[in-house]
């Protein structure tokens, strides 16, 4: 891992992940699911990776964290919980650094989130209510719910590193497979296929298009 970031460019993060890396690659948080707790840890790759990483807090977040995602100025982080919220934490240094600093509720059980890269938008699928929120980094206000989806589980947004949100696709993946056809029965490996939503930034768009983008193997389905 530590090697790759030497060699790699720094990207802001926008997958669903337990771990994430800040943009200056100085802080590593990582959620804690057993002790409802995310950890903050100040990140030294110096020679070798001795004494790589050095933690700082550890920050109570809600019940069963589940993704963590920081924006990508560093500023704040944005971790789901399983009791239907969304907590940011503050990152920069203040009196609120590696506290909580709001609460914002979103559907039941959010698992995967993903932030545009710009960092103005989160995307955070919500298990159990089959629903996708969009949330205004901004104002950390739910701009709207989406609904249509079976069992979300993560997220992951493109990024053509141009900083204009508006051209990128979002990915969400489905937790349940569904039945690939009829003449197989779900007994079978190939009885079933995963499914991948893929669905371009923008409320108005979305609600008038939805691709459906089934994934078995090495084969797209339309
Ligand atoms: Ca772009």
């Amino acid at each position: 891992m530590f090697l790759a970031l030497v060699a790699g460019q720094a990207q802001a993060d926008n997958h669903s992940s337990t771990i994430a890396l800040n943009k200056s690659e100085t802080q590593l948080l990582n959620i804690n699911q057993d002790s409802h707790s995310v950890s903050v840890f100040k990140v030294n790759l110096g020679a070798n990776n001795a004494n790589a990483l050095k933690k700082l807090a550890e920050i109570q977040v809600g019940f069963e964290p589940q993704c963590v995602t920081i924006k990508p100025d560093d500023s704040e982080a944005y971790v789901t919980t399983a009791d239907g919220n969304v907590s940011v934490i503050s990152l920069a240094e203040g009196d609120d650094q590696f506290s909580v600093v709001k609460k914002i509720a979103v559907g039941t059980e959010p698992r995967g989130c993903a932030l545009t890269p710009t960092g103005n938008v989160l995307y955070v699928a919500n298990h159990t209510s089959g629903t996708v929120s969009i949330i205004n980094t901004a104002d950390r206000k739910v701009a709207k719910t989406v609904t249509g989806f079976n069992r979300p589980y993560a997220v992951a947004i493109s990024d053509d590193g141009d900083g204009d949100d508006t051209d990128e696709t979002i990915f969400v993946s489905d937790f349940l497979a569904e039945a690939s056809n009829s003449d197989q029965s779900e007994g079978f490996d190939t009885g079933k296929r995963g499914v991948i939503r893929a669905f371009p930034f923008g409320l108005a768009v979305f609600l008038k298009k939805n691709y459906l983008i089934a994934v078995s193997g090495f084969w797209l389905y339309g």
